[in-house]
């Protein structure tokens, strides 16, 4: 049995989720509400001990970190392969995966942060945030929190890394250019990878950034045209509720 331990919201979750709907794979859905932090209790922490979602539990045994579950999903499920066969075209999907979790991932967190997680961790009350920074493994993510629960928004850093997403659509967009599919001919993890950082810009009202983009407009189409991805991605009720209007500048 296939169970997962997702957040419908988390851009990681979505990433498994995917790869889960592409091989056709039935799982059971064991909800973890990061809005709650049921992600920091200590249940959840035996389970995955860096208080993250996904974790995913196959036959009792838990997997972690979202690139290494959909590797081990490849491999244990093989009927619908997503890696490419070609050496060549494997190292390049291997890659645009670590770009995924190099680049993609830390890009978008800080608008995540201050746009659409901050209204609802405002809410919290200072005994509230104080447990959550208690009781998180990780102690950069922890202040994180507690500063974007009390402190303005920090515009300046949303607007770096929206700098930094520029320059990886832009990179995207030549890689695009040369394949239909970021690993080659054919549709595999790096696709898979890559997809929820889409998802997540046109939650960001982003979409804007890839006007002028030809070969990433395609390849968006035809990603968001799977019927993998609307199983994966969440319906609006299960989307952030109170993010605060995205204030950042216009797209170039
Ligand atoms: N490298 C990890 C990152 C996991 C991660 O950062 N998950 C986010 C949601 S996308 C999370 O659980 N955040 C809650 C927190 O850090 O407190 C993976 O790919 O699984």
């Amino acid at each position: 049995m296939l169970e997962l331990y997702h957040d419908w919201r988390s851009f990681c979750s979505i990433k498994v989720r995917l790869c889960l709907a592409e091989k056709g794979l039935a799982w059971r859905s064991r909800l973890i509400d990061l809005m709650k932090l049921e992600h920091t209790t200590p249940e959840y922490l035996r389970l995955n001990p860096n208080g993250v979602v996904p974790t995913l539990v196959h036959d009792g045994v838990p997997i972690h970190e979202s690139t290494l579950i959909n590797e081990y999903l490849d491999e244990v499920f093989p009927d619908i392969p997503l890696m490419p066969k070609d050496p060549v075209d494997r190292a390049r999907a291997r890659f645009w995966v670590k770009y995924e979790d190099d680049v993609l991932h830390p890009a978008i967190k800080p608008a995540t942060f201050a746009l659409m997680m901050s209204p609802e961790l405002a809410l919290r009350s200072e005994r509230e945030l104080e447990e959550l920074v208690a009781a998180h493994p990780n102690r950069q993510r922890a202040e994180e929190y507690r500063r974007v629960a009390r402190e303005p928004i920090d515009h300046q850093k949303v607007e770096a890394a929206k700098a930094t997403m520029i320059a990886a659509l832009d990179r995207l967009e030549r890689r695009l250019s040369e394949a239909p599919w970021l690993g080659g001919q054919s549709y595999s993890l790096a696709d898979v990878a890559a997809a929820p950082f889409i998802d997540r810009l046109d939650e960001l009202n982003l979409s804007g950034l890839w006007s002028g983009k030809p070969a990433l407009t395609e390849w968006i189409s035809r990603t968001k045209a799977r019927p993998a991805y609307r199983i994966a991605i969440p319906e609006q009720g299960q989307r952030f509720a109170a993010a605060h209007p995205v204030q950042l500048a216009p797209a170039r």
